[in-house]
């Protein structure tokens, strides 16, 4: 390649950017020439390998992994895009562990993730909410040192209705003394335990959340570069929010606690009249819970009494991200992150929210006990 080859690509690639808003074109007389705007461009591999230096002992691996993640979620993006232009909306026809009909995403979604994280020779086992059981990755390499836990596609119900919906994942490190064979003890591990959680929401945009225990960070994806690129630095839960967000068509179902803590949030006890949002997909009333603030609760109800979400994959890394953005995460009786798991998919009530709500929440859990 002549420099004459290189100094076209340079243009192309300076053109490119420009285009894409992250440089600013200039011309001076006849020369153009190309400004970097604000900040320089951050994928989420470049944060990793960046905050990695933290660890002395970092290989790589790490970022490695997660680009697992980052590949099987922007494959998955692509369907959700197109969903209604190719055959992947409606029932797959069979029906989980959860006793759920897949949807054909929940199959191609799970699909994809076993696949990428498959290739990933620092991870042993494997588990998912479409899979009854956890997995033993077939490389099944003596350096494989974490579990990753996921749940697909959430907020299945809202595919066919293009309504955002989401992947969540939580990573886990092999305890000591574990097997390969002792999946359990891989997986079922408390959440505080976790090295690595986080989530993507498929909505007006794509975005990745993720938390490596040092801050919680979001990742746009820029479709036309193909790179989820640093777009939510250090994300702070703000103190108190203006939301709630629950299915209250399950209200005569809730104990007298929880009505209570709803009658003050919407009677303005906290200082302020609150409105009601809820999307039915958990990532998306997370996602906006944690950047306004506010609650999003899921608590026993009739048909789900010890709560509908499950611990491991949806309770779990929503409780981590909330946490290191300085939010609150409660099962109604103890911290989310404190549980003891002890199935896979067991459930859970979850209350997760801003400071100033959780404490309210407290309050009422408290009173009625
Ligand atoms: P899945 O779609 O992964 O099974 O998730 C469960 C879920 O859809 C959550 O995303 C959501 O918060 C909840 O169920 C909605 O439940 P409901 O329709 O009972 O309000």
């Amino acid at each position: 390649m002549n420099s004459d080859d290189h100094s076209r690509e340079d243009n192309l690639a300076r053109r490119l950017l420009t285009l894409n808003g992250y440089m600013e074109a200039r011309s001076i007389g006849t020369e153009l020439l190309c400004i970097s705007r604000t900040k320089p461009i951050t994928t989420v591999q470049q944060h990793i390998l960046q905050d990695q230096k933290r660890f002395p002992t970092a290989s790589g691996e790490f970022s490695w992994l997660l680009s697992g993640i980052t590949l099987a979620t922007k494959m998955i993006e692509s369907k959700v895009r197109r969903a209604g232009l190719s055959d992947i909306v409606g029932s797959q026809g069979n029906t989980n562990v959860q006793g759920e009909v897949q949807q054909k995403l929940d199959v191609y979604a799970n699909e994809v993730l076993l696949h990428c994280l498959s290739m990933r020779e620092s991870i042993g086992v494997l588990a998912s909410e479409e899979n009854e059981h956890p997995l033993i990755v077939p490389h099944q390499s003596p350096n494989a040192k974490y579990a990753v836990v996921f749940d697909p596609l959430d907020g299945s119900s809202n595919i066919d209705v293009n309504v955002s919906v989401g992947t969540t994942f939580s990573i886990l490190r092999k305890p000591d003394g574990a097997g390969l064979n002792d999946v359990k003890k891989w997986v079922l591990q408390p959440g505080s335990k976790q090295v690595a959680a986080g989530y993507v929401v498929y909505g007006s945009s794509t975005i990745l959340v993720y938390s490596v225990g040092n801050g919680v960070h979001g990742f746009t994806l820029d479709p036309a570069i193909g790179a989820y690129v640093l777009s939510h630095e250090n994300i702070r839960m703000p103190n108190q929010g203006k939301y709630y967000s629950v299915n209250e068509a399950y209200r005569d179902t809730f104990s007298q606690q929880y009505n209570n803590y709803l009658e003050r949030l919407r009677s303005g006890a906290l200082g302020r009249r609150y409105a009601s949002r809820y999307i039915g997909s958990m990532v998306s009333d997370f996602h906006r819970t944690l950047l306004k603030g506010g609650v999003f609760l899921y608590p026993p109800t009739a048909d789900h009494p010890s709560g509908k979400l499950r611990l491991l994959y949806e309770a779990n890394p929503i409780s981590f991200i909330a946490e290191q953005a300085g939010g609150v995460c409660s099962d109604g009786k103890q911290r989310v992150l404190d549980i003891h798991p002890q199935s896979i998919h067991q459930r859970t009530p979850m209350i997760v929210g801003s400071a100033v709500e959780m404490a309210e929440f407290e309050r009422c859990m408290q009173e009625g006990s």
